[in-house]
């Protein structure tokens, strides 16, 4: 649906495919034994998250139920209307499942009651009478909420309710006086909810294995950096990966690949010429008819990546080519249409890390605060010199160690523990001594994996947001702005928000009670940490 609405969304997937491509090439060599299918790599590459924004309280509450008949439940809280000068007019969750949490739809609700009352009151008015849910579509969320499931056809049927009518692009809105109006007072994420008709979406987003080799081959095909610019990008991108991309990197990114199987690569070597020939390889395709993106309807490429530094494996780093104008038409009260044009739809692009705990989180807030403050002294800087802005706003995050098990050590991150059948065999021997999880892993004794961030990040979707609406932030025109809480979209939805870092930890604490039984360690550890897996056990329950 979304690729025949955006051509240039279809395109940049071609575009990650290639460089996702080029990045499992380097893989094969510096792992020998890595091999990735065609399916598995169009899978890699596919979308990973969407974007809707609802207008109303009861469509929101509908949109809840509609993602729960597909076993997806709301995760986190954004209050995107508490960013102070980058707020946007509106509160979200994100709809994923907790076991198979790799597909997401960041879901907005517009809050009216953050405008004056007047502008309130025209957008209420304009909203209430709209009907997005069809009878049968609720008819169908009702019948699976009692069944607890659908036959093939009903869930044929709901899909298509999706994909035909509720996340449609029909371009068609109403009420021309009131959109301009809305986007003249900085208002534009509201006329993009109030005067459609739909619940379209607003961008859909696909994976990426090497974020800055996809940005530097999109600029590249959008005309933004010429041959040479993109050899120096794409270099670069390429040799810092084969330095970090080691087994647990493997692990990160690919989850269909199990430990055994990462285990029997044997090590290669990746040298300056193999990485020409990838970049030739790429300067090549991308000389291709299909990549000529600079033919098609495009506003050109965001200046710089949302998210941690290059080189900080945590979290979540997200790009986005630009809004792009499309045309609509307005149909007014008395019948007559107006032909107009909408800038609000995007692309976007995803590379996930690993999901941090409280304490890396809050240090995670402070060095982004840091780099952008640091980026918002200079902001031409990107354009001006990207390696001398990249080494700006890496600075702060320097702070941060680089590999999973500096991380792990330094409790910044979460992870799922493992005693390995050495470890076993040891701990049946009396062999195993130290309850340090870091020296049980260098033992051999333990395995781990970094669990990887399946949510989202509020101040990069205030970015996100503000690139594409070209507008950062709208404040409330309200007379007394109002504050809200979980509570709020919890009660619009009649259901609860998991919270997914208590979910993290639980998963991380559980990991660790479990090894530490199976090492008969469980007895040994100190008071500190057998609280603290306690507090992370008790918060995920
Ligand atoms: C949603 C912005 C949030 C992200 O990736 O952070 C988002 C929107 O633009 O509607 O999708
Ligand atoms: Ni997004």
């Amino acid at each position: 649906m979304f690729g025949i609405e955006v051509p240039l969304y279809d395109r940049s997937l071609l575009v990650n495919r290639a460089a996702n491509e080029a990045v499992c090439e380097l893989l094969s060599k510096l792992h020998r034994g890595f091999h990735i299918t065609a399916q598995q790599l169009e899978r890699t590459s596919g979308e990973r998250h969407g974007a809707i924004r609802i207008g109303r309280p009861d469509e929101y509450r509908w949109v809840s139920r509609f993602f729960g008949a597909f076993g997806m439940e709301p995760h986190n809280f954004y209050d995107m209307t508490a960013l102070g000068p980058k707020s946007q007019p509106i509160i979200a969750t994100a709809f994923r499942s907790v076991a198979r949490p790799e597909h997401r739809v960041f879901t907005s609700l517009l809050m009216t009651d953050l405008f004056d009352d007047a502008t309130r009151a025209r957008i209420d008015a304009l909203l209430a009478k709209r009907t997005v849910f069809s009878e049968r579509a609720k008819e169908l969320i009702e019948r699976c909420e009692r069944q607890g499931g659908l036959s093939a056809d009903d869930g044929e049927a709901l899909v298509r309710e999706g994909v035909e009518r509720i996340f449609k692009w029909t371009g068609a809105a109403r009420d021309i006086g009131l959109y301009k109006e809305l986007c003249d007072a900085g208002f534009k994420i509201a006329a993009d909810i109030a005067c459609f008709q739909d619940h379209h979406l607003n961008h859909l987003t696909p994976n990426t294995l090497l974020m800055d080799l996809y940005t530097a081959s999109m600029k590249h095909c959008l005309g933004e950096l010429d041959e040479s610019a993109f050899r120096t990008r794409a270099t670069t991108a390429l040799t810092r990966l084969a330095a970090v991309a080691d087994r647990d990197w493997l692990c990160l990114h690919f989850k269909h690949l199990s430990h055994a199987e990462i285990d029997s690569y044997q090590p290669g070597t990746v040298s300056a010429a193999d990485i020409a020939a990838l970049v030739n390889e790429l300067v090549t395709t991308f000389r291709g008819e299909t990549f000529q993106l600079h033919k098609l309807n495009h506003a050109g490429f965001k200046d710089y990546t949302e998210g941690p530094s290059q080189d900080t494996p945590i979290l979540l780093r997200q790009d986005a080519y630009k809004a792009l104008t499309e045309p609509v038409v307005f149909t007014e009260d008395d019948g007559s249409t107006v032909a107009a044009t909408h800038t609000a739809r995007f692309g976007e692009i995803e590379e996930r890390f690993y999901a941090c705990t409280a304490k890396g989180r809050e240090m995670y807030d402070q060095c982004l605060e840091q780099a952008d403050a640091a980026r918002d002294r200079d902001p031409k800087l990107p354009q001006r010199d990207f390696a001398a802005y990249e080494a700006l706003y890496a600075a702060p995050f320097a702070k941060f160690p680089k590999t999973l098990t500096e991380l792990i050590a330094a409790d910044l991150v979460f992870a799922r523990f493992a005693p390995t059948t050495a470890g076993i065999a040891a701990a049946q021997a009396g062999k195993v001594t130290s309850t340090d999880m870091t020296e049980l892993i260098r033992q051999g004794y333990v395995q781990y994996e970094g669990l990887r961030y399946e949510d989202f990040l509020p101040v990069s979707a205030a970015g996100i947001f503000a690139s594409n609406l070209n507008q950062y932030g709208t404040t409330s025109t309200a007379t007394i702005k109002p504050t809200y809480t979980q509570r709020n979209l919890e009660e619009i939805m009649g259901r609860p928000i998991v919270d997914a870092t208590a979910v993290y930890a639980g998963v991380d604490a559980a990991s660790r009670v479990d090894t530490y039984t199976k090492l008969g360690l469980l007895e040994r550890l100190s008071a500190g940490e057998r609280e603290r897996i306690r507090i992370r056990l008790a918060v995920a329950l």
